[in-house]
């Protein structure tokens, strides 16, 4: 793009102040980029060389090559980590388990090379720096050329066989099949959409140097520690090529759900977030007064939709100032908060990373005097223009620095604010063309290291994170934090939610959702969802209630919208789109014990909620780009509607059988079929097998879809919904016997079973008679309902207190013929 072109483009959000700001900010980073950070002479390439010596160490070897070392490591039997040398070696950001058991290991010399093998994969290191992974049975899972040097800078290549599939990268705007891509080069450098992004633009906020592998010899996963500046490019062969640091990564061998889990257990598993977290949010760059928000409060209330949490943006703050709200449109914010909580709204506030340059302001001159701002070489503070004006920027890679921006938060959680909204810490600021965010020569304290931007641009976001985190952990104990981070790094998981940044109001939009955030589960970030209706722009109805659908079973379900378009609330739509979307949340939060169970299960094993279709059937290449439809759990199956009037769409189930949610009609696995879906739906299944939780109040429903055939088991987690004090997990077993089901209940945990009744629904029998505990019980047949999108699946209900053990004797109901279905004998695979 020409350089007017860039300025007229960013004119459109800059005001003539910022405007000027930003004119002479731009000038001083191009000289700073020029004057400390002039791109180095061409260097020769080098390559490791001929391999001279092994050596064997405790937990692999040392191979030296006449240019370069390289050490492999097994950190599990699954899970090695290979590092070149020489190279700046990373501050550890990403990691958070050093130290990994010691691993059986054997090393061998064969004619292809070098073999280090455990019981799981075997590694090559052949004579010229190549290396090749196959696992126990020796089928090739990954095979790298001699990796490249030139200066500082590594580049390696790894061969992709043809229908391999790559995943992951962080955030991204493209299909989930990186790969599919017309234009597959990935820059690893957060970037700052200014605004609006659409399919294709990239980089985003968010980028993570992980990907997932997936092909007919098998799956891997591949993180790169090094958060340099990076370009992926995804063709033949996926090319990774770094600005400078290490080459130092991890490639673990296993099955997609156990790769999550390993690089999960490796850089950090999520933490419990507050269960009301997972109830709805609203928000609006917009919400300037108490009243405009308390009034939208009432909206919800008025209208009966369920609602957890109000975000505030920038324009509630006084001057754009960090950790301020402004007293006079905000008068009485205690009492305020205090007022939203009862209703059960947690208010939600943004926190931008930029210190406004004043000398009036504590915040700036503590920083100045502490010296935790980011600086050039030449000792100056760098200023650069954002919502405030001419701000310093923490760095946040100094631990007095994090120390100092975690004790900012006390007044604000004083005041009863809930959770925090990390924004603009790609970090962006304001520049007319170019690259807008501080120099690359920009100095970082890198924990004493030292570095500069170029190195800490990409982790600067998970630091902040890091000190939210600490700084809500700390000053309010008993309480868990919730923050929501639009940039991060490998590792983000720990502190923070995400969420997709300021995707365009389209269709295209919509239809983006999807893979960001399977992209993103891919890489360890579990916990996010769309501005619903998208960031800049007026959904049309349909747009909006789509939208609404898909994110109605997203981890972060909320509606965001920027400054300059019509207020977006579910009454603005007409009253048809107001009962759905009230169904929808009515359904949302009837799910709350799913998804938390979700959550536990995340903070245990690193799964994300929302699962791509090949998760537990790999080797099932239909399912390898799928991008339209996803898992919830194990147990849900969710095709989202994502283009305009749009009416029935293709459904590619995987194996096993599918319970349609609304009214019980079961559908053979392992097939495709044309599914008709009306504007009120969205089409959601229930695999053979789950146990699925519902709540309304006090009344929990668990819905029992029995499995094809054997055993199967549910969870359920509960606990107090926010602390750290007891929990409880109760497992439901589900056995087919000769005469029908058996189910069998165990708990675990002392918080005390938080539901006063419990109901069973069975689905797929028709049951003749019931005992619970030995007890012949009554039960109620299901009565015939009309359709309807988001009715309860008829069942037949058992109502009861807590049980260990229910038989029941039935028949159970074979898979429909595909009545409300037209089943097609060949399908197009280019969309509907
Ligand atoms: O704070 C204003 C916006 C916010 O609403 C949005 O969600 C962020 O992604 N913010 C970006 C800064 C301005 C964007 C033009």
């Amino acid at each position: 793009m020409n350089i007017l072109k860039q300025i007229s483009l960013k004119l459109r959000f800059i005001r003539l102040e910022r405007f000027i700001a930003s004119l002479i900010y731009t000038f001083q980073r191009d000289w700073a980029d020029r004057q400390y950070h002039s791109s180095q002479k061409v260097q020769p390439l080098t390559t490791p060389g001929r391999l001279l010596t092994v050596e064997k160490t405790s937990q692999g070897a040392q191979f030296s090559f006449e240019k370069a070392q390289v050490e492999i490591e097994f950190l599990s039997p699954e899970l090695v980590r290979v590092n070149w040398q020489p190279g700046l070696a990373p501050v550890p950001y990403g990691i958070v388990q050093q130290d990994w058991p010691e691993v059986d290991l054997q090393l061998q010399d064969t004619e292809q090379g070098k073999i280090i093998r455990s019981d799981r994969l075997k590694v090559i290191v052949k004579p010229e720096g190549g290396i090749e992974f196959q696992d126990a049975n020796g089928r090739v899972l990954r095979q790298e050329l001699p990796p490249q040097r030139r200066g500082e800078a590594w580049q390696q290549e790894a061969l992709l066989r043809s229908p391999e599939q790559i995943y992951g990268l962080g955030e991204r705007a493209a299909p989930f099949n990186l790969r599919a891509s017309q234009n597959p080069r990935y820059q690893m450098w957060h970037y700052d959409a200014g605004g609006k992004y659409g399919p294709g633009s990239d980089p985003l906020y968010l980028c993570i140097p992980v990907y997932m592998g997936l092909h007919d010899n098998g799956s891997y996963l591949v993180f790169y520690e090094n958060s340099f500046s990076a370009t992926f490019t995804l063709g033949d062969s996926a090319i990774a090529a770094f600005a400078g640091g290490a080459l130092r990564y991890y490639m673990i061998a296993a099955e997609p759900a156990k790769a999550i889990a390993l690089y999960t257990q490796l850089t950090g598993r999520p933490p419990l977030p507050p269960r009301w977290a997972f109830g709805y949010h609203q928000s609006r760059w917009g919400y300037e007064t108490e009243e405009a928000v308390r009034e939208t409060a009432q909206g919800f209330q008025k209208h009966n939709l369920p609602l957890s949490a109000i975000h505030l943006d920038i324009d509630c703050k006084d001057n754009f100032r960090s950790f301020t709200i402004d007293p006079d449109r905000f008068p009485k914010l205690r009492e305020f908060n205090q007022e939203m909580a009862e209703e059960g709204v947690n208010m939600v506030a943004i926190v931008n990373p930029g210190v406004k340059r004043d000398r009036r302001s504590q915040l700036y001159r503590e920083g100045v005097s502490q010296d935790i701002f980011c600086k050039l070489p030449n000792g100056n503070i760098v200023h650069a223009p954002v919502w405030p004006g001419m701000s310093a920027f923490p760095d946040f890679t100094h631990p007095l620095a994090r120390h100092w921006w975690s004790r900012q938060y006390e007044y604000l959680l004083d005041m009863g604010i809930a959770g925090f909204w990390h924004d603009m810490n790609d970090p962006g600021v304001f520049a007319l063309w170019g690259d807008a965010t501080l120099p690359k020569a920009t100095q970082h304290f890198m924990e004493g290291r030292g570095g500069i931007h170029l190195e800490a641009h990409n982790i600067y976001g998970l630091q902040q994170a890091r000190a939210g985190y600490e700084a809500l952990r700390d000053s309010r104990p008993s309480r868990r934090p919730f923050i929501v981070s639009r940039s991060g790094w490998a590792g983000l998981q720990r502190y923070a939610w995400t969420w997709t940044g300021d995707i365009e109001t389209s269709w295209g939009g919509l239809g983006q959702t999807l893979p960001t955030v399977l992209g993103m589960g891919l890489s360890g970030i579990p916990y996010t969802g769309p501005d619903i209706g998208g960031f800049k722009g007026n959904p049309s109805a349909e747009l909006y209630l789509r939208w609404f659908q898909l994110s109605t079973f997203l981890p972060f379900c909320r509606t965001h919208s920027a400054n300059n378009v019509k207020p977006r609330t579910p009454w603005g739509y007409g009253l048809h789109v107001l009962d759905c979307v009230r169904s929808l949340l009515q359904l949302r939060y009837q799910l709350i014990p799913y998804f938390y169970t979700l959550a536990w299960e995340a903070t245990h094993q690193g799964y994300p909620p929302v699962r791509p279709l090949f998760w537990s059937e790999p080797e099932n290449s239909e399912l390898w780009g799928m991008d339209d439809a996803f898992f919830l759990g194990d147990g849900l199956l969710v095709y989202p509607i994502v283009k305009d009037k749009v009416r029935s769409r293709l459904a590619v189930f995987p194996q096993g059988q599918w319970y349609k949610f609304t009214d019980d009609t079961i559908i053979e696995g392992s097939q495709r079929l044309r599914l008709e879906v009306p504007l009120e739906e969205i089409p959601l299944f229930v695999k053979a097998g789950t146990v699925l939780p519902m709540e309304q109040g006090e009344h929990l429903t668990l819905h029992l879809y029995p499995p094809t055939e054997g055993n199967s088991r549910g969870f359920l987690y509960s606990d107090a919904g926010d602390g750290y004090g007891e929990s409880r997990l109760d497992q439901i077993h589900l056995e087919r016997t000769p005469e029908g089901l058996a189910i069998a209940w165990e708990s675990q945990g002392d918080y005390p079973f938080p539901y006063s009744s419990v109901e069973l629904q069975i689905h797929g029998m028709a049951v003749q008679q019931v005992w619970m505990d030995g007890t012949e019980v009554e039960f109620q047949q299901p009565q015939e309902q009309p359709r309807t999108a988001m009715r309860i699946a008829p069942g037949v209900s058992i109502s009861g207190d807590k049980f260990k053990r229910v038989q029941i004797q039935g028949e159970f109901r074979q898979p429909d013929p595909s009545s409300s279905f037209n089943p097609r004998q060949s399908y197009p695979t280019n969309g509907l």
